[in-house]
C-alpha cells in the first residue's frame, strides 16, 4: 500500500530542497515560486526508498500566510517529514505545523535538521537535543541537500518508519479531495488529490460535492503514469470529460455516490490549543470552511459551516483563526442542528442505539454506525427505540381509556412518522381516530340520562347539553338532532317529514308559514326542520320557498 509524506516546517528551512534532494524532482514548478525562491502551493513528487518502498511526497510552503495550503497538503498524509534548519532551530511555523500534524493524528514522521553543512558540531547537537524534545520518538537525522550528507541514512529512517506504519483505515467507498484542478489539452479537465478511500478507475461515476453532481472518470493517473484503478493512499489525477474546469476546486470531493452525507454541521470532539473564538475557520479534507462554534459542554462542539463539506465519523479538522487554535475529530459528520451534551457523549462512544428514541430519519444516523444499527426498530426510513414505541402505544391507549364510552376513540399522532408508525400500534382506524380492535360504542353510565332524554324528546326541539350522547342517540335512531344543539324525537321526524313530503306532493312547493301551520309549531322550530330537510336532500330552496328534490324518494 502506498503512503504520503508530508513536509512541514518553517518558512526557508529547505523542504523543497531536501524533497529535489530526494527524489529529483523540484516541486516548486510556479514561475512565482522560482522568483520568490519560496514555496506557494503545493508540491507533489513520487519517491522510491531503496527497499522498493513507493511513497507519495506532498511539499507544502512554510510561509505563514499559506499555513491554510499547509494544512491541506497534510490532510491526506500518513507521515510526516518535518524540517528544521539546523543553524536556526524551531521557528513559529515548525511548531504550528507541528500542531497540526498533532491535531490531524498524524503521529509518525522523521526529522531532518537541514543545511548540515553551514553549522558546526555543537550547533548540530543543539538543533538536535531541541528536535528530539519536540517531537519525542521520532528519528532525528542531519542532512546537506547541498552536499548530499546524511540522505541515506534518511531515506533509511523513512524506510523504518513507513515500514511501521499502517495506513489509516478509512473504510471502502471512494474518497478524493481535490486540490488542484487544471485543463489539458485534448483531454479536458483534470483533478487532483490524495485517494484517502476506496479506489478508482476508468468508467467509474462519482459524485462531485458539494452539488452532488455526477461525473465519469475517463482515465487515472498515478504520479504522471497512466493506472488500471488508484488505491488508497495514492496521488492520483483524474480526468472528468464533461466537466467545466471552473466547475471544481481545491476543497471539493470527488465520492462514490450516496456514500457520504454532505453537512452543513459537524459534531466533534473539541482539542482546544488556544481559546477556539466562536468564528473559526474550519479546515476538513482539503477545504477551509468559515464556521460559528457552538460548544457543547466542556469536551465538545458544532461546527455550523458556511458551505457543507463531505465527512465521515472518524475525520480530523483544524480550526484556524489568524493561527491554529485547535482541532477536532468528527464523531457525527451530519448531526441534527441541536446539539446535546448526552447525545454527544453516546455517539463519540458509539452508543447509536442508545441516542435513538423517538423516530428520526435512517439518513441521519447513516453515518454514524458501520451497517445496521443494533436494538432499535424501523419503519419506512424511519428509526426508534422499541421502548418509544411501548411508551407511544401504553400512551394512547390510556387516553383511550379516557374517553367518552359513547366514542371511545382517539385522534393520531400528527408527527411526520405518523403514517409509518400507527399501523404498528395494534390499533383500529376508523375514520379520524384511532380505537381499541373491536371497540364498539357505549352508553356508560349514561343510560339513565339517555332514557330520561329521550321520554322528554317531541316536535319542540330541546337543548341537548351533550353533543356525544346526541351523535350517539341520532346513530341509533333514537332521536334527529336539528341545528345548534337542539333535537327532536325520531318519531316527531319522521311526522314532519310526511306532512312535507305530501304538502309538496299536492301544492308542488311548500312555504314556511304553511310548514309552521301545518305542523302547529312554532316559526322558529319550523325553520329548524327545513334546514334539516334541506340538509339531508329531502329540499331545496327556491326562493322564499321549498320544493322536494327528488320526490318522496329520499329517506333520512
Ligand atoms: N547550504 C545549504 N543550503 C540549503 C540547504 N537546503 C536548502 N538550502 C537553501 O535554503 C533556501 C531555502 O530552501 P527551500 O528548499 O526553498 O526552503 P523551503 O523550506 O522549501 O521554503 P518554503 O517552501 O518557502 O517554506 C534555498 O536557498 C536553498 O538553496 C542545505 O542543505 N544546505
Ligand atoms: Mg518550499
Amino acid at each position: 500500500m502506498p503512503l504520503t509524506v508530508g513536509t512541514a516546517g518553517h518558512i526557508d528551512h529547505g523542504k523543497t530542497t531536501l524533497v529535489e534532494a530526494l527524489t529529483g524532482r523540484n516541486t516548486d514548478r510556479l514561475p512565482q515560486e522560482r522568483e520568490r525562491g519560496i514555496s506557494i502551493d503545493l508540491g507533489y513528487a513520487p519517491l522510491e526508498l531503496p527497499d522498493g518502498t513507493q511513497l507519495s511526497v506532498v511539499d507544502v510552503p512554510g510561509h505563514e500566510r499559506f499555513v491554510r495550503t499547509m494544512v491541506a497538503g497534510a490532510t491526506g498524509i500518513e507521515l510526516f517529514l518535518l524540517v528544521i534548519d539546523a543553524a536556526e532551530g524551531a521557528r513559529p511555523q515548525t511548531l504550528e505545523h507541528l500542531a497540526i500534524l498533532r491535531l490531524l493524528g498524524i503521529e509518525r514522521g522523521v526529522v531532518a535538521l537541514t543545511k548540515s553543512d553551514l553549522v558546526d558540531e555543537e550547533t548540530l547537537e543543539l538543533a538536535r537535543a531541541e528536535a528530539e524534545e519536540l517531537v519525542p520518538g521520532a528519528p532525528v537525522v542531519a542532512v546537506s541537500a547541498r552536499t548530499g550528507a546524511g540522505l541515506d541514512e534518511l531515506r533509511g529512517a523513512l524506510m523504518q518508519t513507513a515500514q511501521s506504519q499502517e495506513r489509516a483505515a478509512r473504510g471502502t467507498a471512494t474518497r478524493l479531495y481535490v486540490d488542484r484542478v487544471f485543463s489539458l489539452r485534448g483531454i479536458g479537465t483534470v483533478a487532483t488529490g490524495t485517494l484517502w478511500s476506496g479506489s478508482l478507475g476508468e468508467g467509474d461515476e462519482l459524485q462531485a460535492e458539494p452539488g452532488a453532481r455526477l461525473v465519469r472518470v475517463r482515465s487515472v493517473q498515478v504520479h504522471e503514469h497512466a493506472v488500471d484503478r488508484a488505491e488508497p493512499g495514492q496521488r492520483v489525477a483524474v480526468a472528468l470529460p464533461g466537466v467545466e474546469r471552473s466547475e471544481l476546486r481545491r476543497g471539493d470531493a470527488l465520492v462514490t455516490p450516496g456514500a457520504y452525507p454532505s453537512s452543513y454541521r459537524l459534531d466533534v470532539v473539541l482539542e482546544a490549543l488556544a481559546e477556539i473564538p466562536p468564528r473559526v475557520l474550519v479546515h476538513h479534507g482539503t477545504a477551509a470552511v468559515l464556521a460559528r462554534v457552538v460548544r457543547v459542554g466542556e469536551r465538545w462542539a458544532q461546527l455550523r459551516l458556511a458551505e457543507p463539506v463531505v465527512a465521515a465519523r472518524g475525520d480530523r479538522v483544524v480550526l484556524r483563526a489568524g493561527t491554529t487554535v485547535g482541532g477536532g475529530r468528527v464523531i457525527d459528520p451530519a448531526p441534527p442542528r441541536h446539539a446535546s451534551a448526552g447525545r454527544m457523549e453516546l455517539v463519540e462512544h458509539g452508543a447509536i442505539a442508545a441516542i435513538v428514541h423517538e423516530p428520526v430519519r435512517a439518513e441521519t444516523l447513516r453515518h454514524l454506525a458501520d451497517g445496521a444499527i443494533e436494538g432499535v426498530q424501523t419503519a419506512d426510513g424511519w428509526i426508534f427505540s422499541p421502548a418509544w414505541l411501548a411508551e407511544l402505544r401504553a400512551e394512547l391507549e390510556r387516553r383511550i381509556a379516557g374517553t367518552d364510552p359513547l366514542d371511545p376513540g382517539v385522534p393520531p399522532p400528527s408527527e411526520p412518522w405518523a403514517t409509518a408508525i400507527v399501523p404498528l400500534l395494534g390499533l383500529e382506524r376508523r375514520g379520524a381516530k384511532l380505537y381499541l380492535p373491536g371497540a364498539t360504542a357505549a352508553l356508560g353510565a349514561r343510560v339513565d340520562a339517555a332514557a330520561e332524554l329521550e321520554a322528554q324528546l317531541g316536535l319542540d326541539p330541546r337543548k341537548i347539553d351533550d353533543p356525544a350522547l346526541a351523535r350517539f342517540l341520532e346513530e341509533q335512531g333514537r332521536l334527529v338532532r336539528v341545528g345548534d344543539g337542539y333535537a327532536i324525537s325520531a318519531e316527531a321526524y319522521d311526522r314532519a317529514r310526511e306532512a312535507l313530503v305530501a304538502e309538496c306532493e299536492s301544492a308542488g312547493r311548500i312555504a314556511l308559514a304553511r310548514f309552521r301551520d301545518l305542523l302547529g309549531v312554532g316559526r322558529k322550530t319550523a325553520q329548524l326542520l327545513l334546514e334539516r330537510f334541506d340538509a339531508d336532500g329531502l329540499t331545496r330552496r327556491v326562493g322564499d320557498e321549498r320544493v322536494l328534490r327528488r320526490r318522496g324518494t329520499l329517506s333520512r
